[in-house]
C-alpha cells in the first residue's frame, strides 16, 4: 500500500467514478423470470443465470451492492477515496425484455428511484437515465424528462437491443434526443446477441472478459462508419473498458475504412465528412472502467486527447481500492491526471 485513500481532494483532484452500476429488484425479477422461463437470449442466461442465482462470494457481494444506493455504497466510496459516482441501471438495463410496457415501466421506476437517491446525496451521486430502446419514441420522451425533470447527466444504453443497433433508422429518435438535449450517450456492454454469440459461452468468453468488448466495439463501429456524427456533430458517445479497445486499433480502422470506401466494396459504407480518427477526437469519450492499466490509459490520452479520457471504477463488479492507488500513481502529467479523475467528468456530464 503506497498511500491512504481519502475523499476531499487531498491529492489536488476529486475522484469521480463514471461507470457505476445499480439495479432495482423489479429489474432483476423481470430478467430472472425470463431466464427461468427459458425465454432470455443466451448472453442474458449466461450473465444473469449466474449473477442472479450463484451463491458464490463474488455474486452475493455484487447482488447486495447493486441494490444499495445508500450507506453501503457510500462507505465503499469513502474507503476507496471516491468522491462522486455517476450511476446507471446495470446491464442489460431493460434490453433483454420483450414486453415494451414492462421495459418502460422498469426504466421509468428505475429513473424515479435514482433521482430520489441523487437528491438524498447531491454531492456524491449523479444519474444517467435508463430507457427502453424497444420503444424509441417513448425513450426519446423519457430522455427529455430525464434532463428537464430528473436532472440527469446522460443516458446508458446497454449495447444491442435483441440484436439491433442504434445506427438503425428506427432508433433515430434516441440519437436525436441525445443530440438535442446535449446528453452524452454511454454505450455499455451486455452479452452478445444470439446472432453473434456462437460458442462464446462454451468457451467461457461471452462476458466482461472478452465478448462484451467484441460486441460493444462492433456497435460503436456501426455508428462511426455510417455518418451518425455527420448527422449529429455535437453528439458525444461514451465507451468504457478502455474505449472497448478501439484506440489501440485506430490506424487500421481508419486505413481499412478508407480503403473500403475508395473501392466501393460495401454499399453501406459511404464517404463521410471526416476520417474515423476525427470522430474519435471529437465525438467519443473513453473511460477506463475495468482497466486500471497504465499503458492503455496513456495510449488513449495520446490517441483521443487528454480531454476525452475519464476515470471509472465499475463498482460493484470491480471493487478493488488498490486500483485507485495505481491510478493515483499513474505516470502522466498532473494536469492530465486532474482531467482524468475530475474535470473531464465535470465537463462532459455537466456535473
Ligand atoms: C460484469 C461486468 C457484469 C460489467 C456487468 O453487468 C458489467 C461482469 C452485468 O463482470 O460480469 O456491467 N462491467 O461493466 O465490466
Ligand atoms: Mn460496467
Amino acid at each position: 500500500m503506497t498511500h491512504e485513500l481519502k475523499t476531499g481532494g487531498d491529492r489536488g483532484y476529486l475522484r469521480i467514478a463514471t461507470e457505476e452500476a445499480f439495479a432495482t429488484q423489479e429489474q432483476l425479477d423481470a430478467i430472472l423470470r425470463l431466464v427461468k422461463e427459458g425465454r432470455a437470449d443466451k448472453g442474458t442466461v449466461s450473465l444473469w443465470g449466474f449473477y442472479g442465482t450463484s451463491p458464490s462470494e463474488r455474486t452475493t457481494f455484487i447482488r447486495e451492492r447493486l441494490l444499495d444506493v445508500g450507506a453501503l455504497r457510500l462507505q465503499a466510496m469513502d474507503e476507496a477515496g471516491i468522491d462522486k459516482a455517476v450511476l446507471a441501471l446495470t446491464s442489460p438495463g431493460t434490453q433483454s425484455l420483450f414486453d415494451p410496457e414492462e421495459a418502460k415501466r422498469i426504466a421509468r421506476n428505475a429513473n424515479d428511484f435514482l433521482k430520489d437517491r441523487c437528491e438524498a446525496h447531491p454531492d456524491r451521486f449523479y444519474g444517467m437515465a435508463a430507457i427502453a430502446p424497444i420503444d424509441p419514441e417513448w425513450s426519446a420522451q423519457e430522455l427529455r424528462r430525464a434532463k428537464e425533470e430528473l436532472g440527469f447527466h446522460g443516458v446508458q444504453v446497454n449495447s444491442h437491443t435483441h440484436g439491433h443497433y442504434l445506427d438503425e433508422e428506427q432508433f433515430d429518435p434516441i440519437l436525436r434526443a441525445c443530440a438535442d438535449l446535449d446528453l452524452p450517450l454511454y454505450i455499455h456492454p451486455q452479452g452478445p446477441p444470439d446472432s453473434m454469440i456462437g460458442d462464446m459461452v462454451g468457451a467461457g468468453l461471452d462476458g466482461a472478459i472478452f465478448g462484451f468488448a467484441v460486441e460493444t466495439s462492433y456497435h460503436a463501429m456501426r455508428l462511426l462508419t455510417t455518418g451518425v456524427f455527420d448527422r449529429y456533430p455535437n453528439l458525444q458517445l461514451m465507451l468504457g473498458h478502455g474505449c472497448e479497445g478501439l484506440p489501440y486499433m485506430l490506424y487500421r480502422l481508419d486505413y481499412m475504412h478508407k480503403a473500403g470506401i475508395r473501392s466501393q466494396r460495401y454499399p453501406r459504407l459511404k464517404p463521410l465528412q471526416h476520417d474515423l480518427s476525427h470522430y474519435m477526437r471529437n465525438n467519443v469519450i473513453a473511460t477506463n472502467s475495468g482497466l486500471p492499466f497504465g499503458p492503455a490509459i496513456k495510449l488513449m490520452i495520446e490517441v483521443m486527447g487528454e480531454d476525452r479520457v475519464m476515470y471509472a471504477m465499475d463498482y460493484p463488479y470491480q471493487y478493488v481500492p488498490d486500483e485507485v492507488r495505481w491510478m493515483d500513481d499513474l505516470e502522466i502529467d498532473p494536469v492530465q491526471k486532474k482531467k482524468f479523475f475530475q474535470t473531464n467528468a465535470e465537463r462532459w456530464f455537466k456535473l
